[in-house]
């Protein structure tokens, strides 16, 4: 009886103590950020780094709990622990934001990370008994959502990948694109020499940024070769895919068609699997930024371009899929947040729809995540707002309008448009004009957390649980 009952205290005691591991364990949590380029990445962490290190004093977070009901004690910025991974440029864009004139920050080509330190009072009540006052560090990383859509590619070898590219190269426009890389034709057997295989791989990689500057492409590959990161000039990205005569037989080693397929093999091991064993594995919690406007400006191409870049994206978390993860190693993601960013771009009516958008544009891998386990969600928000809501008359009417300051200086009062809140049909974009306008920051006390709209949304959903 005596023994039951010690044994009975014993587990008590052994279950509170696993619990304060586990509540250890979780002090410490690994954000990423990606998206595509200019989805807003370098915003979203300056303001959410802003957001923290004003929590405490004056901090405008109605919708993150713990900030509401007065447990956040302060935050600052600590030295990180990955000393190989560059770090953020906070304070940079800061000097921009509240520049004369405010500027948007600088663009950034690859990843990063800041840490931060947060002290709060926890309402846990066993905590509480240990100390009362608890910290939680926060890793946020910001890396390129272009990234991702290379994951694919380990699947494919060299010559599946150039047969797709080819059958790409079909679309006309592309081809026009092309043809500073097509021509001359190269030969499968002949001698590999450095100088005209890299200005080869040069032409080819304009060819890739001129996709996206002048047909407004996301879904480019491979990924690395427009957003090289450390690896700019490196040999691993100086091949092509191989659209010419194919060889005969395997080619022998020293020829054009074996080097570059070596090259492709060793881009996928080096660059696509060490980016998510070395990165993708250690993240905790992801979110995924959209911009949903820019592509409704640029017409249906574009989108159906950033819709399907969208859904490749999603595949990095579709963990029970494929077998990917089962050769690479067990991810621990366990939230995705999915956003849609610039939401001051349109008047306020019109977030709901833009929420109901980017709900479809990511439904079928988010569906697939939920099954994992993973918990999601769809936000629109604006990390740094820059537009006040107005009014604007028009033959004799009031009409909502957002006012703001063109990147040129301009005053601009307007109204941008509805934002459909489904994937756009045909004859929407027939109809239906977007007149998405960029506007710089707002000019900006320095002493003021930035304006956001429902970036406290994204910190409840991000961090609210290991702030209990
Ligand atoms: N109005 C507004 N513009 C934004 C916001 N976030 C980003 N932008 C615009 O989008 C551009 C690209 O953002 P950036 O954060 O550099 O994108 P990244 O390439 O994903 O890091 C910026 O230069 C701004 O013009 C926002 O919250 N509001
Ligand atoms: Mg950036």
């Amino acid at each position: 009886m005596l023994r039951n009952k010690f044994e009975q205290q014993w587990s008590v005691l052994q279950h509170k103590a696993n619990e304060v591991v586990n509540r250890v364990r979780d002090r410490h949590i690994r954000l990423a950020v990606t998206g595509l380029s200019r989805s807003g990445k370098t915003a979203f962490i300056t303001a959410l780094v802003n957001q923290l290190e004003h929590a405490a004093i004056d901090g405008r977070l109605p919708l993150w709990d713990a900030q509401r009901q007065g447990r956040i004690l302060g935050a600052r910025r600590v030295p990180q622990q990955n000393l190989h991974i560059p770090t953020f440029a906070y304070e940079r864009g800061l000097d921009s934001l509240f520049g004369d004139p405010p500027a948007w920050p600088e663009p950034t080509r690859g990843v990063a990370e800041v840490r931060l330190e947060i002290r709060y009072r926890t309402r846990h009540p066993l905590r509480r008994h240990l100390g009362e006052i608890s910290t939680l560090y926060v890793d946020l990383v910001d890396y390129p959502g272009e990234w991702l859509l290379d994951l694919p590619l380990l699947d494919l070898s060299y010559e599946q990948w150039s047969e797709q590219v080819e059958q790409q190269l079909r679309r006309p426009e592309l081809q026009q694109l092309a043809t500073a890389w097509l021509e001359p034709r190269w030969q499968a057997e002949q001698a590999f020499e450095e100088k005209p295989a890299s200005e080869l791989a040069m032409r080819y990689t304009d060819y890739l940024h001129a996709c996206k500057r002048e047909l407004g492409l996301h879904l480019i590959q491979p990924g690395r070769f427009v957003l090289p990161g450390e690896f700019a000039g490196a040999p691993l990205l100086q091949f092509v895919p191989w659209v010419w005569d194919k060889p005969a037989g395997e080619p022998a080693d020293g020829t054009l068609y074996a080097t570059f397929k070596q090259r492709f093999e060793q881009y996928k091991q080096h660059l696509v699997q060490g980016f998510y064993e070395q990165h993708f594995a250690g993240f905790d919690r992801q979110i995924v930024l959209v911009d949903c406007l820019q592509p409704l400006n640029a017409g249906a191409a574009s989108f159906g371009d950033m819709q399907q870049a969208i859904a490749r994206i999603m595949e990095s978390f579709a963990y029970g899929k494929s077998n990917w993860w089962r050769r690479l190693f067990s991810p621990r993601i366990d939230k995705l947040l999915f956003v849609a960013s610039k939401a001051d771009h349109v008047t306020p009516e019109q977030h709901g729809p833009l929420v109901s958008l980017l709900q479809h544009l990511v439904s079928s891998g988010r569906g697939q995540a939920r099954f994992e386990g993973i918990e999601t969600e769809c936000l629109a928000l604006a990390a740094i707002k820059a537009t006040e809501v107005g009014k604007g008359q028009a033959n004799g009417r009031e009409f909502p309008a957002i006012r703001g300051t063109s990147l040129d200086g301009e005053p601009l009062l307007l109204f941008p448009g509805e934002v459909p809140s489904q994937i756009p049909p045909a004859q929407w974009w027939q109809n239906q004009g977007f007149d998405f306008q960029a506007f710089r920051p707002l000019p900006m006390s320095a002493h003021q957390a930035l304006p956001h709209i429902r970036l406290d949304a994204a910190l409840e959903f991000l961090l609210g649980d290991h702030l209990e």
